[in-house]
């Protein structure tokens, strides 16, 4: 299979999340994307590629254009508050939770953070950007293999996406990798695309991109979040709206769930996935599902990981894997190059 490395992912790092009132080092480091790297080359799995480059029209396709200019010169302007934010990690301190105005942008920086954001557990650092538009034309490239005939291709960035909405950052997400990667299959021309969200986490914001469009199908298994973040979305109820009602499709699993149970859901929703009649595949690749993932709730095992990469291959579509959560750091390589390679055999 074919990797598409994004070689500046490093330019992110955020030093601090905030986590009850501290903050603590940050989970979602650079350490990750370099353990499966260097996994995909210790076992010789397959071309490790760069990027092609992109515009910002096909960032546009998803996410709005006031974010992605706010997104683009955010780093800027929290130094410009103050110098010595040079050395510090930028952060959200207010939103415009309900009964606040959404539509207005105010000419205050923090007051457009917390605008365009929904957590403090995302620090937006010098590279931030950068880093995360190199990681779309990673998707975006991924994409361009599958249309010329690959069966597969690995979009190997970070910061990861699936958290991140049309326009607001957060759960470590800047850009929504998997959305921009199903929105250029369909642009490609695939009537029908599924985005398959195997991350621990609920992906709130690809459910959201797509939720009122019947042309793309987001299937999530998850942490149920009455207990397990993002709290606020992935219930079994969420079923799309207007033109998209039936092509939203969540499965939370209780905290301690583990593969046995984890697996029928992934049934479940290969099933509806067929269904639906995808022509192609987006799998948004956490594996936070790791029993030892210091953040998490599941409990799969690293061999686990490889019969999840062969029950993915029986769907037999085209896949794009995006690269998501997954922070048992010396872990993260072996288990994600398990499902690859589950699914390559
Ligand atoms: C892409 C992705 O997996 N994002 C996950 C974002 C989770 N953010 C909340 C993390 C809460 C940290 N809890 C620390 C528990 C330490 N014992
Ligand atoms: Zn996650």
């Amino acid at each position: 299979m074919i990797t598409i490395y994004n070689h500046h992912h490093a330019l992110h790092h955020g030093k601090v999340e905030m986590f009850r009132g501290e903050l603590v080092p940050c989970f979602e480091i650079p350490a990750r994307a370099d353990y499966v790297l260097q996994e995909l080359e210790r076992r010789n799995f397959g071309p490790v590629q760069a990027p092609s480059e992109f515009g910002n029209e096909a960032i546009t396709r998803v996410h709005a254009r006031r974010y992605v200019d706010f997104l683009a010169g955010a780093w800027d302007e929290w130094v410009a508050l103050d110098p010595a934010n040079a050395q510090r990690d930028a952060f959200p301190s207010y939103w415009p939770i309900r009964t606040f105005r959404s539509d207005v942008l105010p000419a205050s920086f923090p007051a457009r953070m917390g605008l365009f954001s929904y957590d403090a557990g995302s620090p937006l650092t010098s590279g931030t950007w950068q880093a995360a538009r190199a990681g779309a034309c990673c998707a975006l490239t991924a994409v361009q293999r599958v249309n010329a005939g690959a069966r597969s291709a690995f979009a190997l960035t970070r910061p990861p996406g699936h958290h991140a909405g049309a326009d607001f950052f957060g759960g470590y997400c800047f850009l929504n990798n998997a959305a921009i990667a199903a929105q250029a299959l369909r642009d490609a021309g695939a009537a029908r695309v599924a985005v398959l969200d195997v991350d621990f986490h609920h992906g709130n914001g690809t459910q959201a991109i797509f939720y009122d469009r019947s042309d793309v199908f987001f299937a999530s298994l998850h942490g149920d979040p009455h207990t397990e973040y993002p709290y606020y979305l992935g219930y079994a109820d969420e079923q799309g709206e207007g033109a998209g009602l039936g092509a939203n499709l969540n499965l939370p699993l209780p905290r301690g769930s583990d593969f046995a149970r984890w697996r029928e859901a992934l049934a479940r929703a290969l099933a509806a996935i067929a269904s639906f009649g995808a022509e192609a595949l987006v799998v948004s690749l956490g594996v936070d599902t790791f029993a030892g993932d210091p953040i998490s709730g599941f409990r799969l095992q690293s061999a686990d990981f490889v019969q999840v990469g062969a029950d993915l291959a029986a769907a037999g579509l085209p896949t794009v894997f995006v690269f998501e959560g997954g922070y048992a750091v010396a872990e993260v390589g072996i288990n994600t190059v398990n499902v690859l390679e589950g699914f390559a055999q």
